[in-house]
């Protein structure tokens, strides 16, 4: 079986509602093996650089505001077909379109605060993995 990783963040909103534990337990019990995890707090402008990708949209700006506002815990996962599959378990951006069962349906408030992130190719989780951890902490 060959297995590729993918990179999560549970954002400020979940992480302070206290659902953190609730949603490892469905992500691990989805057949995610957990490599790395810490939990942490951006600044606005490290959250401008994780999300530079939409410097041009218009929900920027609320967005490294709100990423920044709070506690994150960021991980590194594994699976077979882990980025695709992760994308699935979360569910749509805005929770009005998540699917039932999904951690977006179950946890998130808005578009925004949308409870979690995750990776969406498997070159961008490399990149996104080791914006937060170092390879002597990836087992
Ligand atoms: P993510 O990158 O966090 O996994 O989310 P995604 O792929 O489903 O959505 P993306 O288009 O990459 O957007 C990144 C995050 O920006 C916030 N957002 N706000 N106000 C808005 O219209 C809006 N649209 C997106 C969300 O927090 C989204 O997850
Ligand atoms: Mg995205």
């Amino acid at each position: 079986m060959s297995t590729n990783k993918t990179f999560t963040m549970i954002k400020p909103d979940a992480v302070l509602d206290g659902n953190s534990g609730a949603i490892i337990k469905m992500i691990e019990a989805a057949g995610f093996r957990v490599v790395a995890l810490k939990k942490t707090q951006l600044t606005p402008e490290r959250a401008g650089e994780f999300y530079a990708v939409h410097k041009e949209r218009p929900f920027y700006n609320d967005l490294c505001a709100y990423m920044s506002s709070g506690p994150i815990v960021p991980i590194i996962l594994e699976k077979e077909n882990a980025v695709a599959d992760f994308r699935t378990l979360i569910g749509a951006t805005n929770p009005a379109n998540a699917e039932d069962g999904t951690i977006r349906k179950l946890f998130a408030k808005s578009i925004e605060a949308n409870a979690i992130h995750g990776s969406d190719s498997d070159e961008n989780a490399a990149i996104e993995g080791s914006f937060f951890f170092a390879h002597t902490e990836q087992f």
